[in-house]
Protein backbone atom coordinates (compact mmCIF):
# COMPACT_ATOMS: atom_id res chain seq x y z
CA UNK A 1 0.00 0.00 0.00
CA UNK A 2 2.82 2.17 0.69
CA UNK A 3 4.77 1.77 -1.82
CA UNK A 4 1.77 2.13 -4.13
CA UNK A 5 1.16 5.92 -2.62
CA UNK A 6 4.79 6.51 -3.45
CA UNK A 7 4.20 5.63 -6.97
CA UNK A 8 1.35 7.59 -7.13
CA UNK A 9 3.24 10.57 -5.65
CA UNK A 10 6.24 10.19 -7.78
CA UNK A 11 4.21 10.19 -11.10
CA UNK A 12 2.46 13.13 -9.89
CA UNK A 13 5.42 15.28 -8.83
CA UNK A 14 7.05 13.69 -12.19
CA UNK A 15 4.44 15.45 -14.05
CA UNK A 16 4.21 18.63 -12.34
CA UNK A 17 7.76 19.47 -11.82
CA UNK A 18 9.54 17.47 -14.63
CA UNK A 19 9.25 19.87 -16.96
CA UNK A 20 7.55 18.29 -20.03
CA UNK A 21 5.62 15.09 -19.76
CA UNK A 22 6.05 12.38 -22.32
CA UNK A 23 3.69 12.67 -25.12
CA UNK A 24 1.83 9.48 -26.43
CA UNK A 25 1.20 9.97 -29.85
CA UNK A 26 -1.96 7.73 -31.25
CA UNK A 27 -0.53 4.72 -33.48
CA UNK A 28 -2.12 5.04 -36.37
CA UNK A 29 -2.80 9.04 -37.35
CA UNK A 30 -3.16 10.39 -40.92
CA UNK A 31 -4.94 11.61 -43.82
CA UNK A 32 -8.29 9.60 -45.18
CA UNK A 33 -8.41 10.81 -48.82
CA UNK A 34 -12.28 9.39 -48.24
CA UNK A 35 -14.10 12.36 -49.90
CA UNK A 36 -16.94 12.61 -52.89
CA UNK A 37 -15.93 14.60 -55.23
CA UNK A 38 -12.70 15.21 -57.86
CA UNK A 39 -9.89 13.27 -56.13
CA UNK A 40 -6.16 14.49 -55.45
CA UNK A 41 -4.38 14.76 -58.38
CA UNK A 42 -0.92 12.85 -58.11
CA UNK A 43 0.56 16.62 -56.81
CA UNK A 44 -1.73 16.87 -54.61
CA UNK A 45 -1.30 13.48 -52.97
CA UNK A 46 2.54 13.55 -53.10
CA UNK A 47 2.57 16.76 -51.59
CA UNK A 48 0.55 15.31 -48.46
CA UNK A 49 2.53 12.48 -48.05
CA UNK A 50 5.09 15.07 -47.54
CA UNK A 51 2.62 16.83 -45.41
CA UNK A 52 2.44 14.13 -43.33
CA UNK A 53 6.08 13.76 -42.86
CA UNK A 54 6.84 17.10 -41.50
CA UNK A 55 3.79 16.95 -39.07
CA UNK A 56 4.39 13.32 -37.58
CA UNK A 57 1.34 11.90 -39.38
CA UNK A 58 2.20 8.19 -40.12
CA UNK A 59 -0.56 6.93 -42.57
CA UNK A 60 -2.08 7.99 -45.53
CA UNK A 61 -5.44 6.04 -46.73
CA UNK A 62 -6.07 5.77 -50.26
CA UNK A 63 -10.30 6.15 -50.50
CA UNK A 64 -11.42 8.50 -53.09
CA UNK A 65 -14.95 7.91 -53.25
CA UNK A 66 -15.17 8.95 -57.31
CA UNK A 67 -12.33 7.02 -58.40
CA UNK A 68 -14.42 4.28 -60.18
CA UNK A 69 -11.98 1.48 -59.11
CA UNK A 70 -12.41 2.38 -55.64
CA UNK A 71 -16.20 2.13 -54.90
CA UNK A 72 -18.35 1.78 -58.46
CA UNK A 73 -15.83 -0.55 -60.40
CA UNK A 74 -14.08 -1.96 -57.57
CA UNK A 75 -13.91 -5.14 -59.01
CA UNK A 76 -12.30 -3.82 -62.10
CA UNK A 77 -8.18 -3.76 -62.07
CA UNK A 78 -6.46 -0.75 -62.39
CA UNK A 79 -5.43 0.35 -65.84
CA UNK A 80 -1.40 0.20 -66.37
CA UNK A 81 -0.92 4.20 -66.25
CA UNK A 82 -2.95 4.25 -63.05
CA UNK A 83 -0.90 1.45 -61.29
CA UNK A 84 1.83 3.15 -62.30
CA UNK A 85 0.85 6.31 -60.64
CA UNK A 86 -0.35 4.38 -57.45
CA UNK A 87 3.31 2.81 -57.66
CA UNK A 88 4.92 6.14 -57.46
CA UNK A 89 2.91 7.18 -54.37
CA UNK A 90 3.77 3.91 -52.93
CA UNK A 91 7.37 4.72 -53.22
CA UNK A 92 7.15 8.50 -52.09
CA UNK A 93 5.16 7.66 -49.01
CA UNK A 94 7.99 5.22 -48.24
CA UNK A 95 10.49 7.55 -48.68
CA UNK A 96 8.44 10.03 -46.01
CA UNK A 97 7.88 7.24 -43.84
CA UNK A 98 4.39 6.86 -44.34
CA UNK A 99 2.04 3.90 -44.77
CA UNK A 100 0.31 3.90 -47.96
CA UNK A 101 -2.90 2.09 -47.22
CA UNK A 102 -5.20 0.83 -49.65
CA UNK A 103 -8.69 0.95 -49.42
CA UNK A 104 -11.44 -0.87 -51.44
CA UNK A 105 -15.14 -0.09 -51.62
CA UNK A 106 -16.80 -2.76 -52.40
CA UNK A 107 -20.11 -3.19 -50.67
CA UNK A 108 -22.48 -1.34 -53.43
CA UNK A 109 -22.25 -4.73 -55.11
CA UNK A 110 -20.48 -7.30 -53.53
CA UNK A 111 -21.69 -11.08 -53.29
CA UNK A 112 -21.28 -12.98 -50.25
CA UNK A 113 -22.60 -16.51 -50.73
CA UNK A 114 -22.54 -19.42 -53.00
CA UNK A 115 -20.27 -19.41 -56.32
CA UNK A 116 -20.84 -15.75 -56.94
CA UNK A 117 -19.27 -15.18 -53.33
CA UNK A 118 -15.91 -17.00 -54.60
CA UNK A 119 -15.71 -15.32 -57.69
CA UNK A 120 -15.94 -12.24 -55.51
CA UNK A 121 -13.47 -12.97 -52.83
CA UNK A 122 -11.08 -14.13 -55.54
CA UNK A 123 -11.54 -10.41 -57.49
CA UNK A 124 -11.25 -8.78 -54.58
CA UNK A 125 -8.09 -10.69 -53.34
CA UNK A 126 -6.95 -10.56 -56.86
CA UNK A 127 -7.30 -6.42 -56.35
CA UNK A 128 -5.45 -6.04 -53.43
CA UNK A 129 -2.48 -8.58 -54.71
CA UNK A 130 -2.00 -6.22 -57.73
CA UNK A 131 -1.89 -3.56 -54.70
CA UNK A 132 0.97 -5.93 -52.98
CA UNK A 133 3.05 -6.07 -56.20
CA UNK A 134 3.69 -2.65 -56.51
CA UNK A 135 4.74 -2.05 -52.55
CA UNK A 136 1.58 -1.73 -50.78
CA UNK A 137 1.80 -3.00 -47.70
CA UNK A 138 -1.56 -1.81 -45.52
CA UNK A 139 -4.92 -2.45 -46.64
CA UNK A 140 -8.56 -1.74 -45.67
CA UNK A 141 -12.49 -2.59 -46.82
CA UNK A 142 -14.73 0.12 -45.93
CA UNK A 143 -18.91 -0.70 -46.46
CA UNK A 144 -19.76 2.77 -45.40
CA UNK A 145 -22.71 4.45 -47.37
CA UNK A 146 -24.61 2.02 -49.04
CA UNK A 147 -28.21 2.99 -47.37
CA UNK A 148 -30.65 3.61 -49.83
CA UNK A 149 -33.33 6.53 -50.42
CA UNK A 150 -34.77 5.60 -47.63
CA UNK A 151 -32.31 5.05 -45.50
CA UNK A 152 -32.56 1.45 -44.79
CA UNK A 153 -29.06 -0.80 -45.54
CA UNK A 154 -29.44 -4.68 -46.65
CA UNK A 155 -25.93 -5.93 -45.48
CA UNK A 156 -25.40 -8.71 -42.74
CA UNK A 157 -22.85 -8.29 -39.97
CA UNK A 158 -22.19 -12.14 -39.85
CA UNK A 159 -21.23 -11.80 -43.89
CA UNK A 160 -19.19 -9.33 -43.89
CA UNK A 161 -17.43 -10.35 -40.90
CA UNK A 162 -16.89 -13.53 -42.71
CA UNK A 163 -15.82 -11.73 -45.54
CA UNK A 164 -13.23 -9.56 -43.71
CA UNK A 165 -11.93 -12.51 -41.95
CA UNK A 166 -11.05 -14.82 -45.13
CA UNK A 167 -9.06 -12.03 -46.23
CA UNK A 168 -6.95 -11.50 -43.40
CA UNK A 169 -6.62 -14.56 -43.42
CA UNK A 170 -5.74 -15.14 -47.22
CA UNK A 171 -3.26 -12.16 -46.81
CA UNK A 172 -1.74 -13.66 -43.66
CA UNK A 173 -1.15 -16.85 -45.20
CA UNK A 174 0.33 -15.71 -48.27
CA UNK A 175 2.29 -12.48 -46.76
CA UNK A 176 4.28 -12.05 -43.34
CA UNK A 177 4.29 -8.51 -43.47
CA UNK A 178 0.69 -7.17 -44.02
CA UNK A 179 -0.25 -5.01 -41.54
CA UNK A 180 -3.59 -5.69 -39.94
CA UNK A 181 -7.04 -5.19 -42.06
CA UNK A 182 -8.70 -1.77 -41.43
CA UNK A 183 -12.23 -2.16 -41.99
CA UNK A 184 -15.26 0.55 -41.67
CA UNK A 185 -18.85 -0.71 -40.87
CA UNK A 186 -22.22 0.42 -42.98
CA UNK A 187 -23.43 1.60 -39.30
CA UNK A 188 -19.95 3.55 -38.55
CA UNK A 189 -22.06 6.42 -36.28
CA UNK A 190 -22.91 5.77 -33.36
CA UNK A 191 -26.30 6.85 -33.36
CA UNK A 192 -27.10 4.06 -36.12
CA UNK A 193 -25.12 1.71 -34.57
CA UNK A 194 -28.16 0.86 -31.82
CA UNK A 195 -31.89 1.35 -31.26
CA UNK A 196 -32.95 2.84 -27.75
CA UNK A 197 -30.34 0.97 -25.72
CA UNK A 198 -29.90 -1.91 -27.77
CA UNK A 199 -27.64 -2.71 -30.29
CA UNK A 200 -29.07 -3.28 -33.49
CA UNK A 201 -28.07 -6.81 -35.22
CA UNK A 202 -25.93 -5.49 -38.01
CA UNK A 203 -23.56 -3.69 -35.44
CA UNK A 204 -24.12 -7.16 -32.97
CA UNK A 205 -23.32 -9.65 -35.50
CA UNK A 206 -20.17 -7.93 -37.08
CA UNK A 207 -19.15 -7.76 -33.86
CA UNK A 208 -19.59 -10.59 -32.73
CA UNK A 209 -17.60 -12.43 -35.55
CA UNK A 210 -15.33 -9.95 -36.75
CA UNK A 211 -11.43 -10.81 -35.87
CA UNK A 212 -10.35 -9.03 -33.32
CA UNK A 213 -7.40 -7.67 -35.03
CA UNK A 214 -9.11 -5.82 -37.48
CA UNK A 215 -9.40 -2.65 -37.27
CA UNK A 216 -13.22 -0.83 -36.91
CA UNK A 217 -13.16 2.66 -37.33
CA UNK A 218 -16.22 4.96 -36.66
CA UNK A 219 -17.05 8.73 -36.96
CA UNK A 220 -18.43 9.39 -33.75
CA UNK A 221 -22.21 10.26 -32.51
CA UNK A 222 -22.77 11.13 -35.95
CA UNK A 223 -21.64 10.92 -39.76
CA UNK A 224 -20.64 14.66 -39.13
CA UNK A 225 -20.63 15.80 -35.34
CA UNK A 226 -19.03 18.50 -32.73
CA UNK A 227 -16.54 15.80 -30.93
CA UNK A 228 -16.13 12.47 -29.18
CA UNK A 229 -15.85 12.34 -26.00
CA UNK A 230 -13.95 9.59 -23.74
CA UNK A 231 -17.01 8.01 -22.82
CA UNK A 232 -18.56 7.88 -26.43
CA UNK A 233 -15.42 6.46 -27.02
CA UNK A 234 -15.60 3.66 -24.84
CA UNK A 235 -19.11 2.73 -25.20
CA UNK A 236 -17.97 1.92 -28.78
CA UNK A 237 -14.84 0.31 -27.87
CA UNK A 238 -17.35 -1.54 -26.10
CA UNK A 239 -19.94 -2.21 -28.67
CA UNK A 240 -16.73 -3.37 -30.95
CA UNK A 241 -14.88 -5.14 -28.63
CA UNK A 242 -11.61 -3.60 -29.02
CA UNK A 243 -10.35 -0.39 -29.48
CA UNK A 244 -11.85 1.08 -32.41
CA UNK A 245 -10.31 4.13 -34.57
CA UNK A 246 -11.67 7.15 -35.14
CA UNK A 247 -12.47 8.70 -38.84
CA UNK A 248 -13.02 11.98 -38.46
CA UNK A 249 -15.11 14.19 -40.92
CA UNK A 250 -13.55 17.60 -40.61
CA UNK A 251 -12.56 19.24 -42.65
CA UNK A 252 -13.78 17.81 -45.18
CA UNK A 253 -16.52 19.92 -47.19
CA UNK A 254 -18.25 17.58 -49.71
CA UNK A 255 -22.18 16.83 -48.29
CA UNK A 256 -23.44 20.71 -48.53
CA UNK A 257 -24.98 21.02 -51.90
CA UNK A 258 -27.90 23.33 -52.97
CA UNK A 259 -30.83 22.37 -53.92
CA UNK A 260 -29.82 22.44 -57.61
CA UNK A 261 -26.97 20.32 -57.36
CA UNK A 262 -24.55 23.09 -57.13
CA UNK A 263 -21.56 22.18 -54.59
CA UNK A 264 -22.13 25.18 -51.86
CA UNK A 265 -18.52 25.51 -51.06
CA UNK A 266 -18.05 26.06 -47.68
CA UNK A 267 -14.43 25.93 -46.92
CA UNK A 268 -13.65 24.16 -43.21
CA UNK A 269 -11.03 26.21 -41.95
CA UNK A 270 -10.94 26.10 -38.20
CA UNK A 271 -8.53 23.79 -35.80
CA UNK A 272 -9.68 20.10 -35.05
CA UNK A 273 -11.17 20.17 -31.91
CA UNK A 274 -13.37 17.63 -28.74
CA UNK A 275 -12.18 15.04 -29.76
CA UNK A 276 -10.78 12.37 -26.50
CA UNK A 277 -7.54 12.74 -24.36
CA UNK A 278 -8.17 8.49 -23.50
CA UNK A 279 -5.86 6.44 -25.31
CA UNK A 280 -7.02 5.82 -28.90
CA UNK A 281 -5.58 3.66 -31.56
CA UNK A 282 -6.27 5.13 -35.23
CA UNK A 283 -7.68 8.64 -35.96
CA UNK A 284 -7.60 9.63 -40.25
CA UNK A 285 -9.12 13.00 -41.02
CA UNK A 286 -11.04 13.24 -44.05
CA UNK A 287 -10.30 16.38 -46.44
CA UNK A 288 -11.49 18.65 -48.41
CA UNK A 289 -10.90 18.74 -51.83
CA UNK A 290 -9.30 21.87 -51.38
CA UNK A 291 -5.91 20.36 -50.47
CA UNK A 292 -3.88 23.24 -49.51
CA UNK A 293 -6.80 24.64 -47.07
CA UNK A 294 -7.31 21.74 -46.11
CA UNK A 295 -3.83 21.85 -44.26
CA UNK A 296 -4.94 24.05 -41.86
CA UNK A 297 -7.18 21.76 -39.95
CA UNK A 298 -5.11 18.60 -40.72
CA UNK A 299 -2.12 20.15 -39.09
CA UNK A 300 -3.82 21.12 -35.71
CA UNK A 301 -5.16 17.18 -36.09
CA UNK A 302 -1.70 16.55 -36.14
CA UNK A 303 -0.86 17.93 -33.37
CA UNK A 304 -3.59 16.44 -31.36
CA UNK A 305 -2.48 13.05 -32.70
CA UNK A 306 0.68 13.54 -31.55
CA UNK A 307 -0.42 14.28 -27.80
CA UNK A 308 -4.03 14.22 -27.38
CA UNK A 309 -4.03 14.97 -23.67
CA UNK A 310 -2.70 17.82 -23.75
CA UNK A 311 -4.07 19.84 -26.81
CA UNK A 312 -5.43 22.58 -27.10
CA UNK A 313 -7.63 23.61 -30.37
CA UNK A 314 -6.78 27.14 -29.82
CA UNK A 315 -3.13 27.28 -29.73
CA UNK A 316 -2.85 24.69 -31.79
CA UNK A 317 -4.60 27.24 -34.47
CA UNK A 318 -2.51 29.97 -34.10
CA UNK A 319 0.72 28.07 -34.16
CA UNK A 320 -0.51 25.90 -38.00
CA UNK A 321 -1.64 29.55 -39.11
CA UNK A 322 1.86 31.32 -38.18
CA UNK A 323 3.68 28.25 -39.79
CA UNK A 324 1.68 27.85 -43.10
CA UNK A 325 1.19 31.71 -43.52
CA UNK A 326 4.06 32.95 -42.27
CA UNK A 327 3.38 37.71 -42.20
CA UNK A 328 -0.07 36.98 -43.69
CA UNK A 329 -1.39 34.53 -40.59
CA UNK A 330 -2.83 37.42 -38.73
CA UNK A 331 -5.04 37.93 -41.99
CA UNK A 332 -5.70 34.45 -42.78
CA UNK A 333 -7.04 33.95 -39.08
CA UNK A 334 -9.21 36.49 -39.52
CA UNK A 335 -10.90 34.99 -42.91
CA UNK A 336 -10.39 31.22 -41.17
CA UNK A 337 -12.54 32.37 -38.41
CA UNK A 338 -15.80 33.34 -40.82
CA UNK A 339 -15.21 29.89 -42.45
CA UNK A 340 -15.11 27.04 -39.54
CA UNK A 341 -18.22 25.89 -38.65
CA UNK A 342 -20.26 23.16 -40.75
CA UNK A 343 -23.38 22.71 -40.58
CA UNK A 344 -26.92 21.41 -42.29
CA UNK A 345 -30.09 19.09 -41.24
CA UNK A 346 -27.57 15.91 -40.55
CA UNK A 347 -24.26 17.79 -39.77
CA UNK A 348 -22.42 20.00 -37.12
CA UNK A 349 -18.76 20.47 -36.25
CA UNK A 350 -16.67 23.20 -35.84
CA UNK A 351 -16.49 26.07 -33.62
CA UNK A 352 -18.94 29.15 -34.84
CA UNK A 353 -17.86 31.87 -37.38
CA UNK A 354 -16.85 34.84 -36.25
CA UNK A 355 -18.03 34.88 -32.67
CA UNK A 356 -16.93 38.43 -31.82
CA UNK A 357 -18.67 39.56 -35.32
CA UNK A 358 -21.55 38.39 -34.60
CA UNK A 359 -21.87 39.65 -31.23
CA UNK A 360 -21.12 43.08 -32.29
CA UNK A 361 -24.07 43.05 -34.90
CA UNK A 362 -26.49 41.53 -32.02
CA UNK A 363 -25.38 44.27 -29.52
CA UNK A 364 -26.36 46.65 -32.30
CA UNK A 365 -29.19 45.31 -33.12
CA UNK A 366 -30.82 44.43 -30.04
CA UNK A 367 -29.81 48.23 -29.00
CA UNK A 368 -32.13 49.74 -31.80
CA UNK A 369 -34.94 47.15 -31.49
CA UNK A 370 -35.33 48.30 -27.61
CA UNK A 371 -35.28 52.31 -28.83
CA UNK A 372 -32.06 52.98 -27.05
CA UNK A 373 -28.48 54.30 -28.92
CA UNK A 374 -26.48 52.02 -30.09
CA UNK A 375 -22.73 51.60 -29.77
CA UNK A 376 -22.20 51.45 -33.70
CA UNK A 377 -17.95 51.18 -33.05
CA UNK A 378 -16.73 47.56 -32.20
CA UNK A 379 -19.09 46.62 -35.38
CA UNK A 380 -17.21 49.06 -37.73
CA UNK A 381 -14.28 48.15 -36.39
CA UNK A 382 -14.98 44.29 -36.82
CA UNK A 383 -15.96 45.29 -40.42
CA UNK A 384 -12.89 47.35 -41.17
CA UNK A 385 -10.42 44.74 -39.83
CA UNK A 386 -12.15 41.50 -41.87
CA UNK A 387 -12.18 43.66 -44.98
CA UNK A 388 -8.92 44.81 -45.17
CA UNK A 389 -7.66 41.28 -44.07
CA UNK A 390 -9.69 40.00 -47.10
CA UNK A 391 -8.18 42.95 -49.32
CA UNK A 392 -4.73 41.78 -48.11
CA UNK A 393 -4.94 37.64 -48.50
CA UNK A 394 -6.82 39.15 -52.46
CA UNK A 395 -3.65 40.58 -53.07
CA UNK A 396 -0.86 38.62 -51.08
CA UNK A 397 -1.76 35.52 -51.03
CA UNK A 398 0.27 32.74 -53.00
CA UNK A 399 -1.35 31.34 -56.01
CA UNK A 400 -1.90 28.21 -54.86
CA UNK A 401 -3.90 29.29 -52.28
CA UNK A 402 -5.83 31.47 -53.71
CA UNK A 403 -6.72 28.85 -56.91
CA UNK A 404 -8.51 27.07 -53.78
CA UNK A 405 -9.91 30.14 -51.60
CA UNK A 406 -10.70 33.37 -54.06
CA UNK A 407 -14.46 32.62 -54.50
CA UNK A 408 -14.66 32.56 -50.75
CA UNK A 409 -12.48 35.68 -49.92
CA UNK A 410 -14.28 37.19 -52.64
CA UNK A 411 -18.05 36.47 -51.44
CA UNK A 412 -16.63 37.98 -48.04
CA UNK A 413 -15.18 40.80 -49.32
CA UNK A 414 -19.23 41.44 -51.08
CA UNK A 415 -20.82 40.56 -47.89
CA UNK A 416 -18.26 42.70 -45.66
CA UNK A 417 -19.35 45.76 -48.33
CA UNK A 418 -23.00 45.22 -47.72
CA UNK A 419 -22.32 44.85 -43.70
CA UNK A 420 -20.78 48.47 -44.37
CA UNK A 421 -23.86 49.82 -45.93
CA UNK A 422 -26.16 47.92 -43.88
CA UNK A 423 -24.82 49.58 -41.09
CA UNK A 424 -24.78 53.09 -42.63
CA UNK A 425 -28.48 52.69 -43.25
CA UNK A 426 -29.27 51.80 -39.59
CA UNK A 427 -27.34 55.03 -39.03
CA UNK A 428 -29.67 56.72 -41.07
CA UNK A 429 -32.41 54.70 -39.83
CA UNK A 430 -33.16 54.54 -43.58
CA UNK A 431 -32.63 51.48 -45.81
CA UNK A 432 -30.33 52.64 -48.60
CA UNK A 433 -31.53 50.92 -51.50
CA UNK A 434 -28.18 49.58 -53.10
CA UNK A 435 -28.53 46.84 -50.34
CA UNK A 436 -30.93 44.95 -51.19
CA UNK A 437 -29.29 44.35 -54.82
CA UNK A 438 -26.47 43.64 -52.92
CA UNK A 439 -27.48 41.04 -51.33
CA UNK A 440 -29.38 39.20 -54.25
CA UNK A 441 -25.84 39.47 -55.65
CA UNK A 442 -24.41 37.38 -52.55
CA UNK A 443 -27.63 34.99 -52.75
CA UNK A 444 -26.69 33.80 -55.76
CA UNK A 445 -23.35 33.56 -55.30
CA UNK A 446 -23.80 31.23 -52.58
CA UNK A 447 -24.05 28.44 -55.18
CA UNK A 448 -20.42 28.73 -55.32
CA UNK A 449 -19.09 30.19 -52.13
CA UNK A 450 -20.73 30.53 -48.48
CA UNK A 451 -19.16 31.95 -45.52
CA UNK A 452 -20.02 33.15 -42.14
CA UNK A 453 -23.73 32.35 -42.19
CA UNK A 454 -24.06 33.48 -39.03
CA UNK A 455 -22.21 36.64 -38.34
CA UNK A 456 -21.07 39.02 -41.31
CA UNK A 457 -23.86 36.77 -43.55
CA UNK A 458 -26.49 37.25 -41.23
CA UNK A 459 -26.07 41.00 -40.52
CA UNK A 460 -27.47 41.95 -43.69
CA UNK A 461 -30.50 40.04 -43.63
CA UNK A 462 -31.10 41.19 -39.93
CA UNK A 463 -30.47 44.50 -41.28
CA UNK A 464 -32.60 44.56 -43.49
CA UNK A 465 -35.48 43.28 -41.76
CA UNK A 466 -35.29 45.48 -39.20
CA UNK A 467 -35.39 48.39 -41.75
CA UNK A 468 -37.94 47.01 -43.49
CA UNK A 469 -40.42 46.32 -40.25
CA UNK A 470 -42.56 49.45 -39.62
CA UNK A 471 -41.78 50.86 -36.22
CA UNK A 472 -44.20 50.19 -33.54
CA UNK A 473 -45.21 53.30 -31.46
CA UNK A 474 -44.41 52.89 -28.16
F1 LIG B 1 -16.71 6.06 -44.16
C1 LIG B 1 -17.29 6.87 -43.35
F2 LIG B 1 -16.77 6.93 -42.18
C2 LIG B 1 -17.75 8.16 -43.97
O1 LIG B 1 -17.67 9.18 -43.37
N1 LIG B 1 -18.25 8.03 -45.20
C3 LIG B 1 -18.69 9.12 -46.05
C4 LIG B 1 -17.53 9.96 -46.51
O2 LIG B 1 -16.99 9.41 -47.67
C5 LIG B 1 -17.93 11.40 -46.70
O3 LIG B 1 -16.86 12.18 -47.13
C6 LIG B 1 -18.45 11.89 -45.36
C7 LIG B 1 -18.86 13.36 -45.34
O4 LIG B 1 -19.86 13.62 -46.28
O5 LIG B 1 -19.57 11.12 -44.90
C8 LIG B 1 -19.85 9.91 -45.43
O6 LIG B 1 -20.73 10.15 -46.49
C9 LIG B 1 -22.01 10.54 -46.32
C10 LIG B 1 -22.75 10.21 -45.21
C11 LIG B 1 -24.07 10.59 -45.12
F3 LIG B 1 -24.79 10.30 -44.07
C12 LIG B 1 -22.62 11.24 -47.34
C13 LIG B 1 -23.94 11.63 -47.25
C14 LIG B 1 -24.67 11.30 -46.15
F4 LIG B 1 -25.95 11.66 -46.06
Amino acid sequence: MKIFKRIVLLTLAAIFFGGSVQAIPIPLRGVVEGFYGTPWTFEDRADILDFCRQNNLNSYIYAPKDDPYHRDKWRKPYPADKLEELQKLVAIAKENNVRFIFAVSPGLDLKYDGKKGDEDFKLLIKKLDAMYNIGVRDFAIFFDDLKDDKGRHHENGQDQAQFLNRVQKNLRERYKDVAPLIMVPTEYYFEDMVKGDKVKPYTRDLAANLDPKIVVLYTGRGVVCDGITDDELAEANKIFGREVGVWWNYPVNDYSLTPDGNRNVKLALGAIENLPSAKMTAIFFNPMEQVQMSKISLATGAIYANNPAVYNAESAWDRVLAEQFGDLAPQMKIFAEHSRHMENSWAKVGEPDAPGFATAAYLVLNDLRKNNSPNFVPLEQKIDESEIATETLLNQLPQKFLDECRPQLEQLLLTLKADSIALESLKAGKLDPQLKSLRAEISANEKHAVISEEAARKFVDDAIAFLDTPKKKK
